[in-house]
Parts: structure tokens; sequence; C-alpha cells
């Protein structure tokens, strides 16, 4: 059995857990944010048995597509303000997709 655990972005979120429940995928959904935006995003956890890893991660490829977006970041100005004063500068990231962390999980157990 295999661990998926998906960074994807709140937008797809609730399409992907439907997809994902409609073929028959264990879902547990948290509420995340990343680091470097700061911004919410969804971590889905989802354990598949090894035989249909290429499925789930194909229904999760399918959903979430990948976008440019203009967001802010902090930076500590260097030379002519005052030293430690922060701003913030809008920079073009690609969000959407999502990140997949793949685990060998060792045992799956109900108790
Ligand atoms: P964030 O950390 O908020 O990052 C959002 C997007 O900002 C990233 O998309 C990437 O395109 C960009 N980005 C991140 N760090 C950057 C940097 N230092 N300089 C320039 N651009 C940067 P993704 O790479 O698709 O990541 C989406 C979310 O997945 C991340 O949200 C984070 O929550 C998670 N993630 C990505 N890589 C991770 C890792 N190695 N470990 C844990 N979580 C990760």
């Amino acid at each position: 059995m295999k661990l998926i655990i998906a960074v994807v972005q709140d937008e797809d979120s609730s399409r992907l857990l439907s997809v994902l429940m409609q073929q028959g995928f264990g879902v547990t959904k948290l509420a995340t944010t990343g680091g470097f935006l700061k911004a919410g995003n969804t971590t889905l956890l989802l354990g598949v048995d090894d035989s249909r890893l290429d499925e789930a991660i194909a229904a999760i490829e399918s959903v979430c597509k990948s976008r440019k977006q203009i967001s802010t970041a902090a930076s500590t100005l260097v030379g002519g303000m005052t030293q430690g004063e922060y701003t913030a500068f809008p920079i073009e990231v690609t969000v959407g997709g999502a990140t997949l962390f793949v685990l060998t999980v060792d045992q799956f157990l109900k108790v």
C-alpha cells in the first residue's frame, strides 16, 4: 500500500475530492497553508493499493491544472532605508497542479 500526500489548490479540492470518492478511493482532507505564499491550500491523504497508484495519480492530474498567478512576497530592503524594514513586491508564481509525495505504508490498521 502507498500513502499519497497531495497538496492542491483550494479551488481544485472539492472537484478532486468528488472524483476520488467516485472512483472509490479513501481520502482525508486537511486545511493547510503554503509556506511561500502563506495562503490556504488543501492537503489530501490517500491510502491506495499499489495496483491503483497510477490511477489515483492520473485522477489528481486530470483535475488539478497549473496556472500563473501574481503574488506578493516580503523582502528585506538593502540600503537607502532603515535596516530591517520590509516591503512587498509582485512576483509571478506558478500555482495549481499538485505536489505529491508517495510513501510506502508499512502497516494499515483499523482498530
Ligand atoms: P507554497 O509554499 O505557498 O508555494 C506556492 C507556489 O509558489 C509553489 O507552487 C511555487 O510555484 C512557488 N514557490 C514556492 N516557493 C518558492 C520560492 N522559494 N521561490 C519562488 N517561487 C516559489 P508548488 O511548487 O506547486 O507548491 C504548492 C504548494 O505545495 C506549496 O505552497 C506548499 O504548500 C506545498 N509544497 C511544495 N513543495 C513542497 C515541499 N518540498 N515540501 C512540503 N510542501 C511542499
